[in-house]
């Protein structure tokens, strides 16, 4: 059986003035953005391929993620995810348009939740991300990425990794052991940080250990008009 995709993602770039329900994203964003835009995007996997890989079933999203994640994040305690509490969540940030569905800034546990079971709904396993890294505007070969799954959403959803190529391309993907087929790469529906490193260059730990990059993997995303994740960092 053959489960096309479309990936999905993320950090809504400054340069998408058509997105209306990422419009209250964009102070967040041109302040972080300004440094670092990710697009993300998706290619259709294996479309027309005679050798279709077995089915790759969504994770088993934790039970209560959303109650865990306000746990993680909400240090005000005022029962959401808000402001300066969203950049510690850069996946959520990128996709707040998604997730905030009443469109107030605040994301709650339900609002969470409800995101998360249209993962689920959508029966997409897995997704595939391409990515390109830039380090001040010129590719970065060698390029260590990680897509590090948001805690909350348990166990069952898997580190993505990619080293980017001559070009600074990758495609991002879980390990083989979480695919059905190997073969074939694959990132499950869900928030990520995303983490860069070079044994060659050295690269700001806003991109690495204190990362604001991040993405939602998933369905139906504003930027579907893009096939890649783009990482524009720069060493300053
Ligand atoms: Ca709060
Ligand atoms: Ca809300």
């Amino acid at each position: 059986m053959v489960h096309r995709q479309v990936a999905s993602t993320v950090n809504e770039p400054s340069r998408t003035p058509t997105s209306k329900i990422n419009q209250p994203m964009t102070r967040l964003l041109q302040q972080s953005l300004l440094v670092a835009s990710l697009l993300v995007g998706s290619t259709v996997l294996l479309a027309g391929c005679s050798r279709s890989p077995d089915r790759i079933y969504p994770p088993a999203y934790g039970l209560g993620a959303g109650a865990a994640a306000i746990t993680a994040y909400d240090e005000d305690g005022d029962g959401a995810i808000a402001g300066d509490e969203i950049d510690r969540v850069p996946g959520i940030r990128a996709g707040l348009g998604q997730v905030d569905a009443d469109n107030d800034g605040r994301v709650t546990a339900e609002e969470i939740d409800t995101r998360i079971q249209s993962w689920i709904d959508s029966k997409v396993g897995a997704m595939t991300v391409g990515c390109q890294v830039k380090l001040d505007g010129k590719p970065l070969a060698d390029a260590q990425v990680e897509f590090a799954p948001e805690p909350f959403l348990g166990p069952s959803v898997h580190p993505a990794t990619a080293t980017t190529g001559p070009d600074g391309e990758a495609s991002v993907s879980m390990a083989a052991e979480h695919l059905s087929d190997p073969r074939y790469a694959g990132v499950a529906c869900g928030w990520y940080k995303i983490r860069v490193n070079s044994a060659s260059q050295a690269i700001p730990s806003k991109y690495n250990s204190d990362t604001t990059l991040g993405c939602e993997v998933a369905m139906k995303a504003h930027w579907l008009y893009e096939d890649k994740v783009v990482i524009e960092m720069t060493s300053k």
